[in-house]
């Protein structure tokens, strides 16, 4: 049986020379191009815009606002927050309730795939339950947001004063 080549009896040596460095070159890409390692899900999809922390005064619970961004092809869940200068750093929600404002524990926000959230006065909000005193307006916090797959995401919260200045 014939050997089906497209290589023509008129392919010199060097074709073959250029086919075989071309042999090389897809293996050493192959080596190199081995898929990394497996890992938690990765927060280069989600992205935070306008953070910041309204600070009442001293000693007293200081809600955070931010946009969530997903810029990714699956759902995911925000479902805790930290921070070094809060103690306890919860999820909440406001609601009014016959003219009544009142906060709610959250346990879970959903972000949809490229869809976004947005954390603001009269709505989702983070709850720095015991505010240090890093959180004076003009200072910066960190704030670690916690996702139901694992991934994390930090961002620094500048601190505001009562009226958002
Ligand atoms: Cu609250």
């Amino acid at each position: 049986m014939q050997h089906p080549s497209r290589l023509t009896p008129a392919a010199g040596p060097a074709e073959g020379r250029i086919l075989g460095l071309a042999a090389a070159l897809i293996l050493a890409l192959g080596l190199i191009g081995a898929p990394p390692p497996a890992r938690a899900a990765s927060a280069t999809h989600l992205a935070l815009s306008k953070p910041w922390i309204r600070a009442i005064m001293p000693g007293v619970p200081a809600a955070g606002y931010f946009t969530l961004f997903n810029n990714g092809d699956r759902a995911v869940a925000l479902v805790a927050a930290a921070s070094p200068a809060c103690g306890k750093l919860m999820l909440h929600r406001s609601e009014t309730v016959n003219g009544v404002e009142r906060m709610i524990m959250v346990m879970k926000v959903p972000v949809p795939a490229h869809g976004r959230v947005a954390f603001a006065p009269g709505g989702y909000h983070l709850m720095c339950m015991s505010p240090s005193a890093a959180v004076k307006p003009g200072a910066k916090v960190l704030v670690t947001l916690k996702f139901a797959n694992g991934t994390t995401l930090g961002a620094e919260f500048p601190v505001r004063g009562p009226t958002g200045k």
